[in-house]
């Protein structure tokens, strides 16, 4: 059944440290699209909008506590529970922008000493990305950006050890693009480097899924 579902349209993820820039040039990317004719939507995990959300969203702010494991179980249920209707979007041409998704998962839940391989394992069987962009920042250039919030991982110790953990999940397949350019820089790269593989994903190209 695999070979006849066709990702008609491409989704692109973005796993990154905090103040990288990224949920500003996803919009700005959705927009491009949109100007270039495609259908694209813009989303973002956590998606706080569902009831998961709201538990994801009071832990990140401090408001509640939860066991590191039940949270990172968590932010996998609130992909999990987006995962039919984002099969429904790309089959449907509609591309989409992914501001977060498992690699922030994983690499974000094993800076708190969680195991590698338990931390991959519940997002098993989800979407696997079009492309994966990864927005280059030490978390030092981070943290002089500013506006860390006070959410819980805006620290840059944990910061240093998330972005440990991205070079382990990151393989040859990644762009990495440099987020200490200037932003205009930023977006036209992206904006070549995203059309692309809109454009090589309406080929047709059978849906394949994590960990693959
Ligand atoms: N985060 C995000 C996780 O710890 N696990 C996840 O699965 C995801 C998607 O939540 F610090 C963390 C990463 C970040 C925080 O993300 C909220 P945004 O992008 O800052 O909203």
């Amino acid at each position: 059944a695999l070979a006849v579902q066709r990702s008609l349209n491409s989704q692109l993820k973005f796993p990154c440290l905090d103040r990288c820039g990224k949920t500003s040039q996803c919009s700005r990317l959705v927009s491009y699209l949109e100007g270039q004719g495609q259908s694209a939507e813009l989303w973002r995990f956590p998606d706080r909008s569902t009831s998961v959300g709201q538990m994801i969203s009071s832990y990140l702010s401090n408001t509640s506590q939860l066991d590191d494991h039940t949270i990172h179980l968590l932010f996998s249920a609130n992909r999990w529970e987006k995962r039919s209707l984002m099969e429904t979007k790309l089959k449907t041409g509609t591309s989409l922008i992914v501001d977060r998704y498992s690699y922030s998962g994983v690499a974000f839940s094993s800076a708190k000493g969680l195991d590698f391989e338990w931390c991959k394992a519940p997002e098993t069987g989800l979407l696997d990305p079009d492309l994966v962009v990864f927005l280059d920042i030490s978390p030092e250039k981070a943290a002089e950006r500013g506006g860390y919030g006070g959410e819980r991982y805006e620290q840059i110790e944990f910061q240093r050890k998330v972005a440990k953990n991205y070079e382990v999940l990151r393989d040859a397949s990644w762009k990495v693009v440099d987020a200490c350019q200037p932003i205009e820089d930023v977006e036209k790269q992206l904006q070549e480097i995203v059309l692309d593989c809109v454009m090589s994903c309406q080929k047709g190209k059978p849906f394949s899924h994590l960990w693959s």
